[in-house]
């Protein structure tokens, strides 16, 4: 007879640890593989879906802030990552409270017996739980849903099983006897060291796990971020010189790109990863209060709409003051207007109900949809179709709006006749999100400084925007003194943000300047210090900077003598 020797819920938890990591890898190969659901991401993006309002606005300010005391990179970008190693942690610790759990019921039963039984149905409950999640918000797998399933309740009833053949060796681990068969003697097998074997399952896990992250890395042929599927109408592909190109006035030297290169648009989504679209298959589809509904493909968008290309510059309402949820790209699609006069809108029509691939939904009021000719949807960002990330096929502009009023990977729109809310206004956010006016000093260049005849000069400068409101006016305060005029660059469009250049009289010591604008009605921007939500950020944007001494200028230090230029 075996002796028992229980595994403690410790042993469980590590044991979960070791299977669910190996889970993880090989559910990544198989997505990688076969575009199969990548669990880890649903779960993070179900449970974010559900949590209420102010929850999760909490959550993303602490990430937000945590990104910039501890200066992790861009913030859009390092949050997705942040977002993403959260739900690998949260679906890993899911798997070792699982683990445990089934330890410390299994230690509760009497039997010796060596089942497999509750191992294979909680791993049958959590495949069938999680499939059922998948279904719910993944955007990513393109396998037939069938073999999704089956794919998936698989995997998990085989961590659920492994789980429990561990459990049974570990307890059957000391003292085993058998029978030999040649003489039917009752023979002692040496005891299997738990350590031992423990180490064994983990080197087992180990080698899962990387070979599995390791092969689905490699092979990985899914389209990435970047990538579309299925065939494309061709792009412009034209490459002009921005419209601005003769105007002198050259930005302060750290003043971010005024063109926001497209690999560093910042970029702002409720999932985990980007829905992938497959563009032979995708429709817009028109329906509600219409006289003409429609279901138009992509090329159908190429070729019964006049194109029209746009400099826009985009902003979060999440971007706070100085922040760097705002960019600037040139946007090409067709007007709103032409598509309206297109499918006709019933005079009943009071709202078009929007919704993205991802199941993200805004309302856009007609008479706003109506109330500026520059309304319009896009299909190309910067000359190229747009990103996977960006809302390949199509997204919509709506200026003077923040980026939450505007959906990307646009799948329907339904004419409706009343005005509801979207999804961050259900989540407590602005209903119209207007563009406050803000304004931001990028650069105080102490490592460019400029000599003139009469002595030394700081160039100091950044971006001002103001929605669709343009800046007419753009003003520096250095140590609380008085208000001067900055010089501005002619915009690259109405659209986008400008920038401004300060050209500072150079003197020793520590400064702080200030910026503010006006639009072009006149209106000062907002000085009140008011955090992002929920109508986005207002206040003062400052930079504080220590001048190098007279001495330093004049005999600039060796062997770093570049940091003066002459002017
Ligand atoms: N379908 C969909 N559209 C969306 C979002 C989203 O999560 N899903 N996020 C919105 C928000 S909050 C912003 S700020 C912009 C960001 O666009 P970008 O990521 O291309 O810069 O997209 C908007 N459109
Ligand atoms: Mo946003």
């Amino acid at each position: 007879m075996d002796t028992l020797r229980k595994p403690s819920i410790w042993l469980g938890a590590l044991v979960g640890g070791m299977l669910t990591l190996a889970l993880t890898a090989v559910l990544f190969l198989a997505d990688m593989l076969a575009g199969l659901p990548f669990i880890p991401f649903d779960v993070f993006d179900f449970v974010s879906r559900q949590l209420p309002g102010p929850l999760l606005t909490f959550g993303i300010d602490t990430m937000v802030e945590m990104i910039i005391v501890f200066n992790l990179g861009e913030t859009s970008a390092a949050a997705k990552t942040a977002e993403l190693l959260m739900g690998l942690g949260a679906f890993l610790g899911l798997g070792i409270v699982a683990m445990a759990a089934l330890y410390a019921l299994m230690n509760r039963g009497k039997s010796a017996a060596r089942n497999l039984a509750p191992g294979l149905l909680l791993g049958l409950v959590f495949g069938a739980v999680m499939m059922l999640i998948s279904a719910q918000v993944n955007l990513t797998a393109t396998a037939p849903v069938l073999i999704q399933i089956i794919w998936v309740v698989l995997a998990f009833a085989a961590w659920g099983l492994a789980a429990n053949w561990i459990y049974n060796d570990l307890a059957h681990s000391d003292g085993k006897t058998k029978t030999d068969e040649a003489t039917g003697e009752t023979i002692t097998v040496e005891p299997l060291d738990r350590r031992q074997f423990m180490v064994r399952i983990g080197g087992a896990s180990a080698l899962i796990t990387v070979i599995g992250a390791g092969l689905g890395a490699v092979l990985g042929s899914r389209p990435g971020e970047g990538q579309v599927v299925g065939e494309l109408p061709a792009g412009s592909g034209a490459d002009g010189p921005l419209p601005n190109v003769n105007d002198d006035m050259q930005p302060a030297p750290g003043t971010r790109p005024e063109y926001t290169p497209l690999d560093d648009h910042y970029r702002i989504d409720i999932s985990s990863r980007p829905p992938v679209i497959d563009s032979n298959e995708w429709r817009l589809e028109v329906s509600g209060l219409v006289d003409n509904p429609a279901s138009l493909s992509l090329q159908d968008l190429y070729d019964n709409f006049e194109r029209v290309d746009r400099f826009i510059t985009l902003s979060c309402i999440s971007n706070r003051i100085g922040g760097t949820l705002i960019s600037t790209t040139k946007w090409s699609g067709f007007r709103m207007s032409d598509f309206l006069d297109y499918v006709k809108p019933q005079a009943s029509a009071v709202a078009m109900k929007i919704t993205g691939a991802d199941n993200f939904d805004e309302y856009v009021m007609l008479d706003v949809a109506q109330g500026d000719e520059r309304v319009m949807f896009a299909y190309e960002w910067d000359e190229q179709p747009l990103k996977q990330k960006h809302g390949f096929p199509l997204r919509i502009y709506i200026p003077d709006r923040y980026g939450m009023k505007q959906p990307k990977w646009i799948k329907s729109i339904e004419f409706v006749d009343a005005w509801a809310e979207g999804y961050w206004v259900r989540r407590g956010w602005s209903r119209d999100a207007i563009v406050n006016a803000t304004s931001v000093v990028d650069a105080v260049a102490t490592d460019a400084i400029l000599k003139d005849d009469a002595g030394y000069i700081v160039p100091i400068g950044g971006i001002a925007y103001s929605g669709a409101k343009m800046i007419s006016r753009v003003e520096v305060s250095v140590n609380g003194g008085d208000w001067e005029a900055a010089s501005l660059r002619q915009p690259l469009s109405d659209l986008t943000w400008v920038i401004w250049r300060y050209d500072w009289r150079f003197q020793e010591g520590d400064y702080s300047f200030e910026v503010r604008a006006y639009d072009a009605e006149g209106t000062l921007q907002s000085l009140d210090s008011r955090g992002t939500r929920p109508d986005g950020a207002t206040g003062v944007h400052s930079k504080r900077a220590t001048m190098p001494t007279l001495a330093d200028l004049e005999n600039p230090p060796e062997p770093e003598a570049t940091a003066v230029a002459e002017g």
